[in-house]
């Protein structure tokens, strides 16, 4: 017996469309749209039916950046899978692709199989892996054909931080090369850690210890420099390109420059960098490694060409880098030594709020919020149109979010594992109401209903964004 729910009296907005439409999901893919009254619409019926009067009807999210438990400088990030998927639901949303991480010394079957463990039965959305690259060799290479095979057809590489994930220039060429025979897209974390290196040494001999420190040493130059020459080596390699974490307006600069040649060359950037800036890394008594990621946050003049980028499509997606360290025991590691901070925000439940704001705020329209939140990803890395649309034959991954219900965010109220909020005390207009992971009620009217164990592995197809 299949099971029908449907949803009434909502305006459904997908990066194509805006429609006064009701969604008929059946057995967790979405069945049929049309509209209020229609005569299709009026004959359907359903085991369960929800109001979504007042509110729009929007894809779940797709976040294509996220680190749940991630190891990094002798801790790790404190969502596992099982908090940080159930924070992305209450968010809105509803699938995330991960980082999965070889070490070095070790192949991407080792570090893939860690990763599936780690989400294996704890998931409350669905989950994708892409692969960190952090030994580029003769037998890793090979072993990249296999995951794209497999559904992992992204790849990670790292400019920065030399000795944990660093891949000189060398083995970034090969690896893009690889990506270019076999599908798999390159991500690469464009920033010149050599030269950051030094100016951490530097500074830290000049007593320059605290959190502000993190953002002056890891300049802008260095990020528009990598990212230059990340364009230039995919060029080379004849690998289209996916710049993560864009955060400087001379970085945005490079990638516009490529696009305009006609490249493949595509960024994203972070809800960190378009509301928070230096001013919150310099915030007194240490509170400012709360805000110590890489890349770091930028002087708030670089968030008006963030936002110019995502306008103009030189910037496409815009995920979270959800990384997220307590304040106490965590974060307080690097008290006395900026360099020993574990960098990352948390923001996984945050991103489509924070998105919706910057509707109100004029800075993009309703219809590009979803497209760069939900759609893009979705294509970029393979998902569509199962994800990041509502379409007839799409998983029924929905979303009824209220535009005028008012929020505070806080870390008293959010569900991630962890003991602040980037945007503690932030207003923002809008808010998730219900969601639906493959048809089934995971936040239903401001309440928890989903399981750890809903959420399921997705293999991915190649990038469908070229
Ligand atoms: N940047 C972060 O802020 N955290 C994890 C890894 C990264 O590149
Ligand atoms: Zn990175
Ligand atoms: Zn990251």
């Amino acid at each position: 017996m299949s099971f029908r729910t449907l949803i009434r009296g909502g305006l459904v907005v997908t990066a194509a469309d805006e429609l006064h439409a009701d969604v008929l999901v059946e057995d967790g893919r979405v069945a049929a749209l049309a509209a209020h009254g229609s005569a299709a619409a009026a004959s359907w019926t359903a085991d369960r039916t929800l109001d979504a009067t007042g509110k729009y009807v929007i894809p779940g999210g797709v976040d294509a950046h996220t680190h749940m438990e991630l190891p990094f400088g002798g801790t790790a990030a404190s969502d596992t899978f099982e908090t940080g998927t159930r924070a992305a639901a209450w968010g809105g949303t509803t699938t995330i692709v991960d980082f999965a991480v070889q070490s070095v010394g070790h192949s991407l079957r080792e570090g893939l199989d860690a990763w599936y463990a780690k989400a294996d039965g704890r998931c409350a959305i669905d989950y994708a892996f892409h692969m960190i690259l952090s030994d580029v060799n003769e037998s890793t290479l090979k072993e990249m054909d296999l995951l794209v095979e497999e559904g992992i057809t992204s790849f990670k590489l790292f400019m920065a931080y030399p000795g944990v994930f660093y891949s000189d220039d060398g083995r970034v060429l090969r690896a893009m090369q690889r990506g270019a025979a076999n599908g798999g897209l390159t991500m690469l974390h464009a920033e010149n850690g050599i030269a950051i290196d030094v100016l951490v040494e530097q500074a830290l001999a000049r007593g320059e210890t605290d959190p502000r420190h993190h953002g002056e040493v890891r300049k802008v130059l260095l990020e528009a420099e990598a990212t230059h020459r990340a364009i230039q080596l995919a060029r080379v390699a004849g690998s289209p390109l996916y710049v993560v974490h864009v955060s400087a307006e001379e970085a945005v600069a490079e990638l516009a420059a490529a696009r305009d040649k006609g490249l493949p060359v595509f960024g994203e950037t972070c809800p960190q960098y378009l509301f928070l800036s230096t001013d919150n890394l310099a915030e007194p008594d240490f509170q400012g490694a709360k805000y110590v990621c890489s890349t770091p946050l930028r002087p708030r003049e670089h968030q008006a060409a963030l936002w110019r980028g995502l306008r103009t499509n030189d910037l496409q997606v815009v995920s979270t880098d959800h990384c997220p360290f307590c304040f106490r025991g965590q974060k307080e590691l690097g008290r006395g030594d900026f360099s020993k901070i574990p960098n990352g925000l948390p923001g996984v439940e945050n991103r489509m709020d924070l998105l919706h704001q910057a509707v109100l705020d004029g800075h993009i329209s309703r219809r590009r919020w979803i497209e760069i939140a939900c759609a893009t990803p979705a294509r970029m890395f393979g998902l569509y149109p199962q994800k990041g649309t509502i379409a007839p034959g799409s998983d029924a991954d929905i979303v009824l979010y209220d535009p005028q219900a008012e929020q505070v965010i806080s870390a008293e109220t959010h569900h991630m594992n962890v003991d602040y909020s980037a945007y503690e005390g932030r207003r923002i207009t809008g808010r998730v109401d219900t969601v639906l992971s493959r048809g089934e009620l995971v936040v239903d009217r401001r309440q928890y209903t989903g399981r750890a164990g809903h959420g399921a592995f997705i293999p991915r197809s190649t990038c469908q964004y070229l």
